[in-house]
C-alpha cells in the first residue's frame, strides 16, 4: 500500500473491484465522484456493469440511480450505460450514450443547478443514499482523506451514505495533499451561517475530506488516468468570439466599471471558453485570478506566464497534455489553485459577493435575450445546464457566447423565440457571436432585439428575423413591451425538425 493506504483499519478493508461491487445492489442509489472528467471511480464502475449484464442475461432487472458531480466519463457513465444499468442520473451528463438513453426515455434524467446538488441532498429530496463510491488521492494514518482532481459533491455523499467505497489512484500525483479546501460549515436553515469567503483564494475549510471508518464497505486500489478530453485548436469563429470579449473588458475598464485586474473569471468549458483564456494570455490585463468550476489547458498557461495568481474551482478538465504538465509539475502549483466542493465553487452568494465575470456557452438565444443552454429544438437534452445558472445569474458581469449558425448553417443560434429558457432575458446581459456582441445592459426588450439582429445574427438570417420583429410590432401594437407572434415563434424550430433547415 506503500504511502497510500496508511490507516490500518481501512487497508484491512482492501479488496478487488468485483468483490466491492457485490456491496451495491439492485434498485439502490449511488453517490459516484467525479467532475468533468476527473476524480470519477475508475473501477467500482466497470465491476458493477458486468454484474448488470450478468444479471440482465439472467433476465432479473439490476439498475441504480446515480448521482454525480457532472459530467464523469466513458469508465462511469458510459460502462454503466452500455450495461442499461441506470434508471436515473442527476445533476449533468456529457456521455453520448447516456444523453441517447435519456432522449430516448430509457432513463430519467434531473438537470439541477450544481451548486443546488449538495443541499438538496441534504433536504432530503432525492431520497436516501445508499453507497458512495468516491476516488482518493490517499488514505492518511488518521483515516483522513486525500482528494484528488475534482472535489464536486464528495463531502456530501461520503457524509450521506449508508455504506461507503473509496478506490486509491495511484495515478494521481501524491502531492495532490494541501491542494483542497473542503468546508465543513454549511448547515441547513434555519441554522446556516455567512461563507466567510471574501477573496478567491481564501482558505475556509480543511485539506482533508472525513469519512466515518465504521461506513467504509471496501477500498480499491487503482492506477488509471482521468478522462483527459483534448481540446479543439483554436478556429476563426472562436478566436473572433474571444477577441471581442477581451476588446468589452477593455472598454469597460476604460469606463472605469472594471479594475485592470478585471474581476475573478468564470469560463464554462468548451472550444470558447478556451479561446477566451488564450485571448487573454496575449492581452494587457495581470494579476488576473478565477473562480471557477473547472480548470482547462488555457488556465494553466495563465498560470505558466504568470498573468494569473490563483484559481479556485472544483475540479479539473484538462487535456492528455494538461495533465501530464501538471502531474509532473504538481508542487509549482501548490498555492495557486485550490479546489472545493461544488456547492461552494458555485456559490450563489459567494459568485455575488466575489463578482465575477461569468463566460458560458449557449445552444441559442432569441431576439429578447432569453438563452436556451441545453435542448435542441425544445425537447432534446445536450448536456445540461451545469453552473452556467450558477454563475450567470450572480455574476458581476456575464457573457453568453456561440457561433451564430449550427449544423453547417442549417440552424440560427438566434431565433424568435428560444425553444427552452435556461436563462431568462432578465439574467442576460452580453451575448456573443463571431459576428459581433450586444451588450444587453440596461436596455429595455426592444432595444435588445434590434443590437441582437444587428450585431449578432448571422446574415443569411438577420432580415428574416428583422422582418419578424417588426410585424411582431405591427400586428400587436397593445402589446409593445416584448412584441410576439405566438403562432410563428417557434415556426424555425417547426422548419427544421420538419425540412432540416430553418
Ligand atoms: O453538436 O457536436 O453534434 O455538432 O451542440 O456545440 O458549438 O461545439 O459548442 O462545445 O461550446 O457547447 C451550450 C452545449 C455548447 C455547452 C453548449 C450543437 C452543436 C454541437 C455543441 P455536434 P458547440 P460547445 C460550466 C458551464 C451548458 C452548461 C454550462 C453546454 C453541440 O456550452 O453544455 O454552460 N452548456 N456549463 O452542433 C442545435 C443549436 C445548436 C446546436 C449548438 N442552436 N441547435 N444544435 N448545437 N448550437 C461547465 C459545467 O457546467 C460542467
Amino acid at each position: 500500500t506503500g504511502d497510500r493506504i496508511l490507516d490500518r483499519t481501512l487497508a484491512g478493508r482492501m479488496t478487488s473491484a468485483a468483490e466491492a461491487a457485490e456491496q451495491i445492489g439492485p434498485g439502490e442509489t449511488v453517490g459516484f465522484s467525479g467532475f468533468t472528467g476527473a476524480g470519477h471511480p475508475k473501477a467500482v464502475p466497470a465491476a458493477l456493469a458486468a454484474r448488470m449484464r450478468a444479471a440482465h442475461a439472467d433476465g432479473e432487472e439490476f439498475r441504480v440511480q446515480a448521482w454525480t458531480g457532472a459530467s464523469t466519463a466513458p469508465d462511469l457513465d458510459g460502462v454503466l450505460a452500455e450495461a442499461h444499468g441506470l434508471s436515473k442520473r442527476l445533476p449533468y451528463n456529457g456521455d453520448p450514450l447516456l444523453r441517447q438513453q435519456i432522449n430516448s426515455g430509457e432513463v430519467e434524467y434531473v438537470d439541477v443547478h450544481l451548486s443546488h446538488v449538495a443541499q438538496h441532498s441534504w433536504f432530503g429530496f432525492y431520497g436516501d443514499l445508499d453507497v458512495a463510491v468516491v476516488e482518493v488521492a490517499a488514505i492518511l494514518p488518521n483515516g483522513l482523506l486525500v482528494p484528488t482532481s475534482s472535489v464536486g459533491n464528495n463531502k456530501t455523499w461520503l457524509e450521506n451514505a449508508d455504506r461507503v467505497i473509496l478506490e486509491v489512484n495511484s495515478w494521481q500525483p501524491r502531492g495532490f495533499e494541501g491542494f483542497h479546501d473542503i468546508y465543513y460549515g454549511t448547515r441547513l436553515p434555519p441554522q446556516r451561517a455567512p461563507i466567510q469567503l471574501t477573496t478567491p483564494m481564501q482558505r475556509i475549510g480543511d485539506p482533508y475530506l472525513r469519512v466515518d471508518p465504521e461506513k467504509v464497505v471496501a477500498v480499491v486500489a487503482t492506477d488509471h488516468p482521468d478522462r483527459n478530453s483534448p481540446l479543439r485548436p483554436l478556429d476563426e469563429d472562436s478566436r473572433a468570439m474571444a477577441d471581442l470579449l477581451v476588446d468589452f473588458l477593455r472598454h469597460e475598464v476604460r469606463n472605469d466599471r472594471l479594475h485592470p485586474s478585471l474581476l475573478p473569471l468564470q469560463a464554462g468549458v468548451g472550444n470558447v471558453a478556451n479561446a477566451v483564456l488564450a485571448g487573454l494570455q496575449d492581452a494587457e490585463f495581470e494579476h488576473l485570478t478565477a473562480y471557477t468550476e473547472t480548470i482547462q489547458d488555457g488556465l494553466l498557461d495563465l498560470l505558466d506566464s504568470g498573468k494569473l495568481i490563483g484559481v479556485s474551482s472544483t475540479s479539473f478538465g484538462l487535456s492528455e497534455e494538461g495533465a501530464r504538465r501538471f502531474n509532473d509539475d504538481i508542487h509549482h502549483y501548490k498555492g495557486r489553485i485550490l479546489l472545493r466542493p461544488q456547492e461552494i465553487s458555485n456559490h450563489p452568494e459567494v459568485v455575488r459577493r466575489l463578482g465575477l465575470i461569468a463566460i458560458n456557452g449557449m445552444v441559442e438565444a432569441d431576439i429578447y435575450g432569453n438563452v436556451n443552454s441545453t435542448h435542441v429544438a425544445g425537447s432534446a437534452i445536450v448536456n445540461g445546464i451545469g453552473g452556467s445558472g450558477d454563475f450567470a445569474r450572480n455574476a458581476y458581469l456575464n457573457f453568453f457566447v456561440s457561433p451564430s449558425t449550427a449544423k453547417n448553417g442549417a440552424i440560427s443560434s438566434i431565433v424568435p423565440f428560444v425553444s427552452h429558457v435556461d436563462h431568462t432575458e432578465h439574467d442576460v446581459q452580453v451575448v456573443i457571436t463571431e459576428q459581433g456582441l450586444a451588450d444587453l445592459r440596461g436596455l429595455s426588450p426592444r432595444a435588445r432585439a434590434r443590437k441582437i439582429i444587428d450585431r449578432c445574427a448571422h446574415p443569411d438570417y438577420r432580415d428574416r428575423l428583422a422582418d419578424y420583429f417588426e410585424r411582431a410590432q405591427r400586428e400587436r401594437p397593445d402589446a409593445m413591451h416584448t412584441p410576439h407572434l405566438l403562432g410563428e415563434a417557434l415556426s424555425w424550430h417547426r422548419s427544421y425538425l420538419e425540412t432540416g433547415h430553418m
